[in-house]
């Protein structure tokens, strides 16, 4: 490894150690002082390369934390941390006292988050994991998968049901802006924000009026006590969210390699490679020739939701495309909603096209690039064969962090680091990108 590389692989490994908290890593040193579910799932891609078992415990904590429906909490809360440092915070969400569903010794969040997990799984073993390791994560991940295909998707479409824009993990999204503009806020318990304590900016974080939404949408999921299907008869947010199903395609293909590895029945496989082929299908109905790829759809009205994101890109991530479907998302890739707009700082995706009506080149995802979106694209394309576009995404991806550090998302215009600096997940990406180039 090239000497300016190795004080990069030292400085990520800092990072993690300095927010690790005793087998869970919290995704940011004050912002985020939690234990967030996809962030922990990448915070184990990185943690392979140091320790196969202290990877192995940053899924094990999510997993104690799982529902008994099979969902994995989009937080795991730390009990240590004071008042008002994070808001919500476990007495709001209040999922204990309101459903059975929720474990009893740890504190959740009612909602959860793209599920990124089974292809750290896979990490793990690809690091050195054993079957043991396979047999141990491989049921937790089946019943995670299945409350996703059942509970998430009873229309058997293909597409998983969101009910929170903080379920895709791309918050503040001009993809949700429509449905979320429909919502009138009611009756709201007061609250104080804690997130503007830590970014003194205000301009890099969702608005008020997102956060009223925000918190209202979370009122409505404790009045339903949490129940799928109470939700999802009567709730004013409710999208079939393609980047998220996509995810989860990449990660039934993760899934049956855990199987295959933990020795599981071919009646077990047999039934992820359906959840594959319904993955997919759901994907292609999604998509739209004039977006030269998949768009959400809002249930509330079966429109398409017509954003220019890097969502987009779903069938990228869930691979097995056509060749016309992969020309046309490539072309997208290299066009202006892509790496094509001549002002980006560097050759990585924007969140939004700054085409959009909705692009903020600052506020959150709006616009900012993500260093680990960079590595998940980068994942993708290499995993089917794009090996040019890979390496160049690879290549842009380091750069941007060499030059600003391990940013929460970054400006892609100026290159300027925003939100959180030493954010957990860019780290590990970071490591994972080095420990590529010498294998
Ligand atoms: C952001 O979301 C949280 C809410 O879940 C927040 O803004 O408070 C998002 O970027 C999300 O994708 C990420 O998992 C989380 C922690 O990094 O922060």
């Amino acid at each position: 490894m090239a000497e300016a590389d190795s004080a990069l692989w030292a400085r990520a490994v800092e990072v993690l150690r300095e927010n690790d908290l005793g087998g869970w890593t919290k995704a940011a040193p004050s912002l985020y002082p939690h234990q967030w579910s996809w962030d922990s799932a990448f915070i184990a891609i990185g943690l392979a390369h140091l320790s196969v078992e202290r990877a192995a415990d940053e899924l094990r904590s999510l997993f104690r934390a799982q529902w008994a429906t099979g969902m994995i909490p989009h937080i795991v809360f730390n009990p240590n941390v004071p008042p008002g440092a994070y808001f919500p915070d476990a007495a709001r969400w209040n999922c204990q006292a309101l459903t059975d569903a929720a474990p009893r010794d740890v504190a959740t969040s009612g909602i959860c988050q793209p599920p990124v997990h089974a292809i750290a799984a896979w990490r793990i073993v690809e690091a050195g994991g054993d079957a043991a390791w396979a047999k141990e994560c491989f049921p937790r991940l089946v019943a995670w998968h299945r409350y996703l295909l059942t509970a998430r998707d009873p229309e058997r479409s293909g597409l998983v049901t969101i009910y929170h824009p903080w379920e895709s993990g791309m918050d503040n999204s001009p993809r949700w802006d429509a449905v979320m503009d429909r919502i009138v806020v009611g009756d709201l318990p007061p609250y104080e924000r804690a997130d503007l304590k830590h970014v003194a900016d205000p301009s890099q974080r969702p608005t008020a009026a997102e956060y009223d939404r925000y918190l209202w949408l979370v009122e409505w999921l404790k009045r339903a006590h949490y129940d799928d299907a109470v939700v999802q008869r009567d709730y004013p947010f409710l999208v079939k969210d393609v980047f998220f199903s996509a995810i989860l395609v990449a990660a039934n293909a993760a899934l049956t390699a855990l199987g295959q590895m933990a020795g599981v029945g071919e009646d077990e496989l047999a039934e992820i490679d359906e959840w594959t082929t319904r993955g997919r299908a759901g994907l292609t109905s999604a998509w739209r020739d004039n977006a030269q790829g998949a768009l959400d759809i809002d249930v509330n009205n079966g429109g398409p939701i017509d954003v220019k994101t890097m969502a987009a890109f779903a069938p990228l991530i869930a691979g097995g495309l056509d060749m016309d479907r992969r020309d046309a998302q490539m072309r997208r890739w290299d066009g202006p909603d892509g790496l094509g707009d001549e002002r980006l700082r560097g050759p990585v995706p924007p969140s939004t096209s700054p085409r959009d009506p909705g692009f903020q080149p600052r506020r959150y995802w709006r616009g900012p690039t993500w260093p680990v979106m960079n590595w998940l694209f980068w994942w993708a394309l290499r995993r089917d064969g794009a090996s040019q576009a890979a390496a160049a995404l690879r290549e842009a991806g380091l750069d941007q962090v060499r030059a600003v550090g391990f940013a929460e998302y970054v400006e892609p215009f100026t290159g300027v680091p925003l939100g959180s600096l030493d954010q957990s997940w860019t780290a590990a990406v970071v490591l994972d990108w080095l420990a590529a180039a010498d294998a």
